[in-house]
């Protein structure tokens, strides 16, 4: 049969071990990732027909370059190229957990989300039209309980539906930063193709835009390689944003990221009108 190479990626605690135990029968230990070491799980099992190359990733809350674990997922990703990223989400908490979601959808991988701990979002009363969220994001969307199994069988029957869609187009939708910073991304995007042997290697908006948020491990990177026109060119474009917003180019990105969430949970999310909760 036909190998899948899966990834789980999500947010520490959002039940990614969870889902993989019960994937793959082993037993490892679910609770808080507080490792030094970024060490990640692998487990192989057969599933219809197909076998599952399983990865359990360390958790994050985005794909910057400020934590090893952070850099551990993406470059997992850059390298090993798995074919399905299962992002594993807290339904509890979609804002916080859409901020990864917004950085995976530019990686030119195809993305699966698990919308995991639907039981505690269910007993909230919460209601999230998660057809149309799923149309947004240009992601299959599945509601899971890691810790019960459920929801696991429709979760993998959609990893390899996705897996065999060669139409599938995973970069159909894109976090749209608006006209000013699309200008930015456009100029460097068009630099970073000129360049092939990069642009095959990593997506070229995804690095555009990391090289115009200043970040460190990307522009080492094309300094040792020796790309300087497209560094001079991005440090001119994120000058130009510092400038005009008089922001911190980083935190320019990270707003708009945040606004497209908004946008999309206020046409999507709707609170339970009865219990209000007191937020922590
Ligand atoms: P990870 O950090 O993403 O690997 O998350 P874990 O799998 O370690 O899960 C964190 C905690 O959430 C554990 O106590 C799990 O038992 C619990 N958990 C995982 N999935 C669910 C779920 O769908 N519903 C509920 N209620 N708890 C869950
Ligand atoms: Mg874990
Ligand atoms: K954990």
């Amino acid at each position: 049969g036909k190998t899948i190479e899966i990834a789980l990626v999500g947010n520490p605690n959002c039940g990614k071990t969870s889902i993989f135990n019960f994937a793959s029968g082993s037993n490892e230990k679910v609770g808080n990732y507080s490792g030094v070491t970024v060490d990640i799980k692998k487990s192989t099992f057969s599933y219809k027909g197909y076998r599952f190359n399983l990865y359990d990733l360390p958790g994050t809350y985005s794909l910057s370059a400020y934590s090893p674990e952070e850099i551990y997922v993406r470059e997992h990703i850059r390298l090993q190229m798995p074919d399905i990223v299962i992002n594993v989400v807290d339904a509890t908490n979609m804002e916080r957990n859409l901020y990864l979601t917004t950085q995976l959808m530019h990686l030119d991988v195809k993305v699966v989300m698990a919308l995991n701990m639907f039981d505690e979002f269910q007993q909230r009363g919460d209601q999230l039209d998660y057809r149309h969220l799923s149309k947004m994001l240009g992601i299959p969307i599945i509601p899971t309980v890691g810790s019960k199994g459920k929801g696991l069988t429709a979760l993998f029957d959609k990893v390899i539906s996705v897996f065999e869609d060669r139409a599938h187009d995973y970069r159909s939708v894109r976090v749209n930063f608006g006209q000013f910073l699309e200008d930015s991304i456009g100029k460097v995007d068009d630099c970073i193709k000129q360049n092939n042997d990069l642009s095959v290697e990593i997506p070229p908006r995804y690095l555009a835009i990391k090289l115009l948020e200043h970040d460190k491990e990307y522009i080492k990177l094309l300094k040792k390689a020796g790309f300087t026109e497209i560094l001079d060119l991005a440090e001119k474009e994120r000058d130009r944003i510092e400038d005009e917003t008089r922001e911190d180019a980083e935190t320019v990105f990270t707003d708009a990221r945040y606004g497209f969430i908004a946008g999309a949970l206020r046409e999507t999310y709707k609170e339970n009108p009865v219990i209000r909760r007191k937020v922590t």
